[in-house]
């Protein structure tokens, strides 16, 4: 019996609840039935739905794969031993140190998902106690914080045992999950004019930090009476003459681009790439830069593409849950759904800062002699500083968008090799690298380390709390968000 349950969960966990594309498309599917729609409805809309999803997932796999070994080339080219920061490659990490650091291996991540995804639940269900409103869905990036938590778990409590660890972990992911999704919760309505989603992923905690710094600098600036143009977003700029070819994004995009892996790839060398096989024997070098660098925008549109697909049906569906068995409860969905509101150009320059940032903090590391030299890997670069910047501009403007994710870029580096190198991750090749992982998970690490189990009752109590302080802070406002986006905006804006 036990085997058979387990059987049916594996089987829905690796074939749904970790590919986010049919958690959505499903998710989709109940809201329409809960809605009492019409059979074809459902069905169209559990299509749209997915593929739309899959979409998205082209968009964001195609920006990997393409520009995640270009990065990483860097670390053969000069033959640094450095770490990458990636969430694939800190997954490898974990998988390959292990054994050799702790003797163990992590069969139990179903498991954990399980118990995790639960909690989510359970947590949103009794809203009216714990003020929770999202459910974490991004399943890729759950099983790779997965993987970093529990080599975080064994690192301050090598004692443990298997069952011990999965509690501990279930308990403090899941809380991570709901209370940083929900952080996200207001500003992503804002953000996309109430569609009804929140961010699940892996900087959720940074993309709030920000979002309100922006919004204190706006005011900040204004109140200084400095010239509206200060707070001025991406998308009023309207640049005249030569420069008004910035104004459209693809445009944009595709010269930015061609700037920044201009000179990678000039650094790189064609010997190199032609070494590496990236590019043919006799094939041309400008056109091979000029290809990949234009893929960017190629990608780019796609992603957007698929964000557009998808989330007009989830914002209807959804609705069936949340008038039913989740009531006041919003899907937390993958960050690049965010890339298709707000200033399309906003995503380039996150990127670009980010990348400006992160270089910046690694040619310190080198300086300073650092034991561990980090390769910025692109996922942290192009999504955490993406996001960043759409949030910053949307709240704060140009100079926010410009600032933060620069700031970021320097705070994940420095996190990331201060913290793997710390918990002995690190001469594995790789970290995680996202923002929370290199600002949050190092906190929760140190108060546990410090504290031993009691750490951990502390961690969950100063989660839990979080979403208390947002709920004293409008309570009137704080529901309404989410059941009703429209009354919020004639009550709340100004
Ligand atoms: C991650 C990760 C991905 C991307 C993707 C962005 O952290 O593991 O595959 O970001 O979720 O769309």
């Amino acid at each position: 019996m036990g085997d058979f349950l387990m059987g049916i969960w594996s089987y829905f966990a690796s074939n749904i609840l970790t590919q986010p594309a049919y958690l959505i498309g499903f998710i989709v599917l109940l809201g329409y039935v809960l809605l009492k729609r019409p059979i074809h409805e459902c069905i169209a809309g559990f299509l749209k739905a997915t593929v739309g999803y899959f979409i998205l997932t082209v968009g964001s796999g195609g920006l990997v794969n393409n520009f995640r070994p270009i990065l990483v080339g860097l670390k053969e080219r000069f033959n640094l031993d450095a770490m990458v920061t990636d969430p694939y490659f800190g997954q490898n990490a974990v998988d390959a140190g292990l054994m050799e650091t702790f003797g163990r291996t992590f069969g139990d991540v179903m498991i954990l998902l399980l118990i995790a995804f639960i909690m989510n639940i359970l947590l949103v269900r009794f809203q009216k106690y714990t003020k929770l409103r999202a459910v974490f869905t991004t399943g890729n990036v759950q099983v790779q914080q997965a993987a970093t938590a529990f080599w975080i778990f064994l690192f301050c409590f090598p004692e443990f045992g298997r069952i011990e660890v999965l509690i501990a972990m279930g308990l403090v992911l899941g809380c991570y999950w709901a209370v940083g999704s929900n952080l996200t919760v207001d500003i992503t309505q804002d953000l996309t004019e109430g569609a009804g989603f929140a961010i699940a992923h892996q900087q959720m905690f940074g993309v709030y930090l920000f979002a309100k710094l922006s919004e204190w600098m706006k005011k900040r600036d204004e109140k200084k009476g400095k010239a509206k143009n200060e707070s001025k977003k991406l998308e009023d700029i309207e640049l005249p003459g030569f420069l008004s070819m910035f104004n459209e994004n693809m445009v944009a995009t595709s010269l930015l681009m061609l700037f920044f892996f201009g000179i990678i790839l000039l650094v790189l060398g064609q010997d190199y790439l032609i070494q590496a096989e990236f590019m043919q024997e006799g094939q041309s070098f400008l056109f091979y830069i000029m290809t990949t660098s234009l893929n960017f925008a190629v990608y780019l549109a796609i992603l957007q593409l698929g964000v557009r697909t998808f989330v007009d049906e989830l914002t209807q569906s959804f609705q069936g849950i949340s008038n039913t068995i989740l009531p006041g409860a919003v899907p937390g969905i993958d960050v690049a759904a965010t890339f298709g509101f707000g200033s399309p150009n906003a995503v380039t320059i996150g990127f670009l800062f980010g990348s400006l940032g992160q270089f910046l903090m690694i040619g310190l590391l080198i300086l300073m002699k650092s034991p561990t030299i980090v390769i910025a890997g692109f996922i942290p670069l192009f999504f955490d500083n993406a996001v960043i910047a759409v949030f910053a501009n949307n709240r704060g403007g140009v100079k926010a968008a410009c600032l933060f994710p620069f700031l970021s870029g320097i705070i994940q580096v420095g996190g990331s090799a201060l913290f793997a190198s710390w918990i002995g991750l690190s001469k594995y090749g790789g970290y995680l690298g996202m923002f929370d992982w290199a600002t949050v998970w190092p906190g929760f690490a140190i108060i546990m380390k410090i504290l031993g189990v009691v750490g951990i009752a502390v961690v969950v109590v100063v989660l839990l709390v979080i979403p208390q302080l947002q709920y004293r802070k409008n309570p009137d406002g704080y529901f309404l968000i989410v059941d009703d986006y429209e009354a919020y905006q004639e009550k709340f804006s100004k």
